[in-house]
């Protein structure tokens, strides 16, 4: 286990908002787009309701610690999750709309168009300091929400940790190369995530989706016109030994697990990744995504953003059973992703019924990286 140690990072002490003046003024035609976003410690439910509904019976997640009978741990995890809220006064959270309630533990949709601006007002309301460090549109050393040795200093440095209690804004314009390719769709995904500690920050639940949608091809809102749904699903081996909350989180006789004391069975996946590893899609294990929440019409064009994780082995190969997409171009009913790859594929389900879609990594689908969807007519 890697020690828990807290760095000290004095330098972010002071609240500090605004990072306009720097911003580059590149493609400035566009809308700005503003999002309150704070990080916020709350309880997530792997499996809530206690079922697992791949398998349609009730479900009890269970150790082996080192003497004894499998005992019952729970799904329950005190996490640090970005959430939504309606304004800088961060009292009132934002509803997700129900066609987003399949983000689940990731951070809000964050949208924009190429030529618009996005600024984050982020507000920390953790116990250290966190950040949101964007993937894909442009930032200056004063947005980039990262601590390294870059030669920076003051304001520049005032967004590599917000501290706790602080708010600070991030400003990120999203010029050409932010949005799609040519070979993309009229969209892409883009990840955003906390990078003061990137592997920890991450595991704590700092993880998030952005979209920018090329320009003449959004609706006013920014998603894609082309697009009758769109779908985000994170494949993340999440490693909660690694959160900032693990001792919250992990039995104390979690310890002995990484002590190596005798192991049950070691052709088991548990005994190779304990209960406390979570081999999850957007926080959901063993199918316990509401059915709801990911339901599609039959000839619909559903585009599906598909990311994974940071951790060493966060390989997936989500796979949809029923029906084909299109991706890089080509057909296919399998996707593959490396660590924080992004990848879009394209749906026009011609299949009504519900269906599995999962990790293809066989001991990630048997440790629960599953859902279901429905192709409705
Ligand atoms: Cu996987």
């Amino acid at each position: 286990m890697r020690a828990h140690s807290i760095i000290a990072l004095t330098a972010f002490c002071t609240v500090s908002v605004g990072a306009a003046r720097s911003a580059p003024a590149r493609e400035s035609a566009g809308k700005t787009r503003t999002y309150f976003i704070a990080a916020d410690t709350v309880t997530w439910d792997y499996v809530p309701g206690g079922r697992d509904e791949i398998a349609g019976k009730p479900y009890a997640d269970t150790a082996f610690f080192s003497k004894g009978k499998p005992q019952p741990v729970s799904t329950r995890y005190r996490k640090v999750l970005y959430r939504e809220y309606t304004d800088s006064t961060f009292r009132t959270l934002k509803p997700r709309p129900p066609e987003w309630e399949h983000l689940g533990f990731l951070g809000p949709l964050i949208r924009g168009v190429v030529g618009d601006t996005i600024r984050v007002v982020f507000r920390n309301n953790g116990d250290r300091p966190y950040s949101v460090h964007p993937h894909g549109v442009l930032y200056d050393k004063s947005s980039e929400g990262v601590p390294y040795n870059d030669g920076t200093s003051g304001h520049d440095k005032a967004d590599d940790g917000v501290p706790p209690g602080g708010t600070y804004t991030y400003i990120w314009p999203g010029p050409e190369r932010a949005g799609p390719g040519p070979m993309d769709g009229s969209s892409v995904m883009w990840m955003y995530h906390s990078h003061v500690d990137e592997v920890r920050d991450i595991n704590t639940g700092l993880f998030g989706p952005m979209i920018i949608t090329a320009r003449g091809k959004a609706r006013s809102d920014g998603s894609p016109k082309d697009v009758d749904r769109e779908i985000v699903a994170s494949f993340m081996q999440v490693e909660e030994q690694d959160s900032w909350l693990a001792n919250e989180n992990l039995l104390p006789s979690a310890d002995s697990l990484f002590s190596l004391g005798p192991k049950t069975n070691p052709s088991l996946p548990q005994d190779i990744y304990p209960w406390f590893s979570k081999f999850s899609i957007n926080g959901f294990v063993h199918g316990s995504m509401p059915l709801t929440a990911l339901t599609m019409r039959k000839g619909e064009h559903v585009r599906w953003y598909l990311m994974a994780s940071t951790n060493d082995f966060d390989f997936h190969a989500p796979h949809w059973h029923g029906n084909t997409v299109i991706l890089n171009g080509m057909r296919t009913d399998v996707a593959q992703l490396a660590m924080m790859q992004m990848s879009t594929a394209e749906m026009v389900p011609d299949n009504i019924g519900t269906w599995l879609f999962h990790c293809h990594v066989s001991f990630h689908n048997e440790e629960g990286m599953a859902v279901r969807y429905r192709v409705t007519p």
